[in-house]
């Protein structure tokens, strides 16, 4: 047995007693994210009334899981904490690291030679500190989670920003920095600001085209890439019931392309028959019995907008498919309205690959829909215009794909199939053929379709679809393509029609048993030393970050204020850099790389004001620290948007940023700096971001007096001598102000540690 049943057991023996507890504090109806959140309190017994959206609490998650590319990182941060062992269970799962280039067996072969001593690295670690340890090709990290340790009512932390993938099996999963995972790890609460909940009822019955994936594209549409940070997207309704487990995960999973803190769906019958198929059918009987815990109050569903901060009503039986892109997932648009979108912004009409598969959409339904559009498209003498190729997002999936015939009829239309890893979904793509300057659309059932995010290229169109929408415009080859209306020629000349897409939610056979590449921890046993060769490139130890003096940050030259859209990819691009997570120093020479320079509108190209001739970011940013005066960066709205990587934050850490000043942050991003020790900083009146000049010296003053809520003061000294102040806000609060003092939070586990000893 993989998952730790004696754990999931203990959590529902408790159930009963914690939420008549909380319900005697709190005296009102409760949403289901409360009954969870509140019963994860830490330590449980100090349940009281908070404002949502306002007060921070450390909760007790009952897991964490770290895929390869963050876990280094966080392993080697943990390493400096002193623990024995983690205090909750853990999983790492190796599967961002592999390249897709020439198809599974040869990719997974060369991934262990190239990144044999990161894993041998992960594997003695996870030996050492008793983690389960999922090798490479098991799969990626969110479908094993899925199909191994969710469980309904439970809540769990991952270093992936796609961890609320998990709330498709009713569990509250939120995505972290590594950082926070430490937190965990080693035992201390972890510290959130409590969301606010955004309620979405979901009405009607899906049919035709339309997937679970729609319902998440116009979601992304309708809140755009902000509009759920800060908040939980809870779930509900006939039309929510009538979904797969897995379809749910789908829409939980890309929860994440808002901003949303996590999302979850109530405990449902698809929920039971997926933890029974996945061979957990004592899980399932456990949440059976609590099931009353497991949704929202009935006053609540009576009243949603009642309850929940925002309300929302999706009607299914009225949805389209949706195509979102390119350059921001949502941006989302009608199937019907696609051509015109298409005409209208000279996109580029036709489509070089589709691609399916990743963590967001492997289900069985998700490949048996893709193929059956694939098996009918055979029948009438069709072939695919575009290239095709699947990335299974597990083992076991691959296995029963393969089973069943779907591979083999994804072959049969000259698709690839590609390891059980994220591959193209992360830049670990070769593409054949491919020059990387030539304007070209592709076409994915991934999550995120930032620029560069695939392949690199800054010219690659990227959209985002349903599997089954994936494989219908890579059969027509042109994005305007719309299967409900259009027709394809076929061999004959003939004009022929695709038929609507047929799927099943679970595998009729069965999953069956498959070696599922997982190694149970041996902690106790070996000599348990964690292996880093020396010299390696690829992984450093850590040495802790400075304390702060006591001063105010006084004539920080300016690093960068970057213009427009500004993602965790612009901030620490992957790729290509993936190669250095575990190591600071040379992972640090990608810091803000892909970042608009507002001053000359080019990447990587800023004032050194040192020199006074214009350099690499990294260069610029390692010249002001080694000075001694280190140097601040600006930016706009959303700053870090999109992944969990805290390399993101470290590297300015490493390179002497002392503070990040942006119109707004995105919530894993903002937590990440703080607790590296960066001083995170937003403008009272966003215009002042004109203000901020090329070869500006900044002053932040007040820090003496630094306490929540309590505004700070920027000095800005142009270059002409003259001057201009304004305030800034920060949203720390007073123990996060502990971590800026201490040069980091963890610096905070170090001592506290050393204390207990
Ligand atoms: C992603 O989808 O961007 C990633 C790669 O999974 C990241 C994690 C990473 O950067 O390692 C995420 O989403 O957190
Ligand atoms: Fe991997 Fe892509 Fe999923 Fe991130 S979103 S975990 S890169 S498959």
């Amino acid at each position: 047995m993989i998952f730790d049943f004696e754990m999931i057991d203990s959590f529902y023996r408790q159930l009963d007693s914690r939420i008549l507890e909380i319900r005697k504090k709190l005296k009102r109806p409760l949403t289901l994210s409360e009954k969870i959140l509140f019963s994860h309190v830490y330590p449980q017994n100090q349940t009281r009334s908070v404002s949502r959206g306002i007060d921070y609490v450390d909760f007790m998650p009952d897991r964490v899981a770290m895929q390869d590319a963050t876990a280094q990182m966080a392993i080697l941060q943990f390493m400096m904490a002193g623990k024995e062992t983690t205090a909750v269970p853990t999983s790492v799962h190796c599967d961002h690291l592999i390249l897709a280039h020439s198809g599974a067996v040869a990719d997974l072969k060369s991934a262990g030679i190239v990144n044999k001593e990161v894993y041998e690295f992960l594997s003695s670690a996870c030996n050492k500190y008793d983690i389960g340890f999922w090798k490479p090709g098991a799969g990626i990290i969110h479908q094993i989670v899925l199909e191994n340790y969710a469980f309904p009512g439970g809540m769990m932390i991952g270093t992936d920003s796609h961890t609320p993938n998990a709330g498709g099996l009713g569990m509250i999963a939120i995505g972290v920095g590594g950082a926070d995972a430490v937190d965990v790890l080693a035992g201390m609460g972890w510290e959130l600001k409590f969301p606010k909940i955004i309620g979405i009822k979901l009405t009607g019955k899906l049919s035709g085209w339309s997937s679970a994936k729609d319902i998440i594209l116009k979601i992304s549409g309708l809140l755009t890439v902000k509009g759920g940070t800060g908040n939980i997207i809870e779930y509900f309704g006939e039309g929510a019931e009538s979904l797969s487990c897995t379809g749910k995960a789908t829409i939980c999973n890309m929860g994440a392309e808002t901003g949303a803190t996590c999302s979850i769906f109530d405990f449902d019958n698809s929920m039971t028959e997926y933890l029974s198929a996945t061979g957990r059918k004592e899980v399932a009987d456990l949440a059976l019995k609590n099931k009353n815990h497991l949704s929202a109050d009935g006053e609540v569903y009576a009243d949603p907008a009642k309850y929940y901060d925002q309300y929302i009503e999706i009607n299914l039986s009225e949805l389209e498919p949706y195509i979102n892109g390119p350059y921001t997932p949502d941006l989302a648009t009608p199937i019907s309205q696609m051509k015109n979108e298409v005409l209208k912004n000279k996109w580029p009409i036709e489509v070089e690959v589709g691609l399916i598969g990743s963590c967001t959409n492997s289900s069985y339904e998700d490949i048996s829909r893709a193929a059956s559009v694939v098996k009918d498209a055979l029948s009438k003498k069709l072939v695919a215009k575009s290239e095709f190729t699947i990335n299974p997002g597990s083992e076991q999936i691959r296995l029963i794909a393969e089973r069943d015939g779907f591979l083999e009829l994804f072959r049969k239309i000259g698709g690839e199939v590609f390891a059980n890893a994220c591959g193209p979904c992360i830049g670990q793509w070769t593409r054949k053929d491919s020059d990387n300057n030539k304007i070209n659309t592709i076409i994915h059932s991934f999550n995120r379709n930032f620029a560069k995010r695939n392949d690199a290229n800054p010219n690659t169109y990227a959209f985002v679809a349903s599997p089954e929408i994936v494989t219908a415009i890579a059969l027509s080859g042109q994005l305007t393509f719309n299967p409900i209306t259009d027709t394809l020629i076929n061999a004959d000349g003939k004009a022929v029609q695709l038929s609507e897409p047929e799927g099943l939610n679970l595998p009729p056979d069965g999953f069956g048993s498959v070696d599922s590449g997982y190694q149970k921890p041996v902690h106790g046993q070996n000599g348990e030393e964690i292996i880093i060769a020396t010299g390696s490139e690829r992984l450093q130890l850590l040495s802790p970050f400075k304390e702060w003096d006591g001063e105010d940050f006084l004539s920080l030259p300016l690093l960068i204020k970057a213009k427009g859209k500004c993602t965790t990819d612009h901030i620490s691009m992957a790729g290509f850099w993936l190669k250095y997570r575990g190591h600071l120093e040379n992972i640090s020479e990608n810091y803000m790389i892909g970042a608009v320079n507002y001053f000359n509108d080019k990447t990587n190209s800023i004032l050194n004001q040192l020199s006074g001739s214009y350099e690499t970011v990294p260069r610029t940013a390692r010249a002001y620290r080694d000075s001694g005066s280190g140097s601040i960066v600006a930016g706009e709205e959303n700053f870090g948007e999109g992944s969990s990587r805290e390399h993101a934050a470290m590297e300015p850490r490493y390179l002497g940023v002392k503070a990040v000043l942006v119109k707004s942050f995105a919530r894993i991003h903002e937590t990440n700096l703080k607790k590296q020790g960066v001083l995170t900083l937003t403008f009272q009146n966003e215009d002042d971001y004109n203000k901020i000049e090329e070869s500006d010296k900044v002053d932040i003053t007040g820090l003496s007096g630094f306490s929540a809520g309590k505004p700070l003061t920027i000095s800005l000294t142009h270059s002409n001598g003259t001057k201009e102040k304004f305030q800034v806000n920060h949203s720390y609060n007073e123990s996060q102000i502990e971590w800026f003092k201490a040069g980091s939070a963890l610096n905070i586990i170090r001592k506290s540690n050393k204390k207990n000893v």
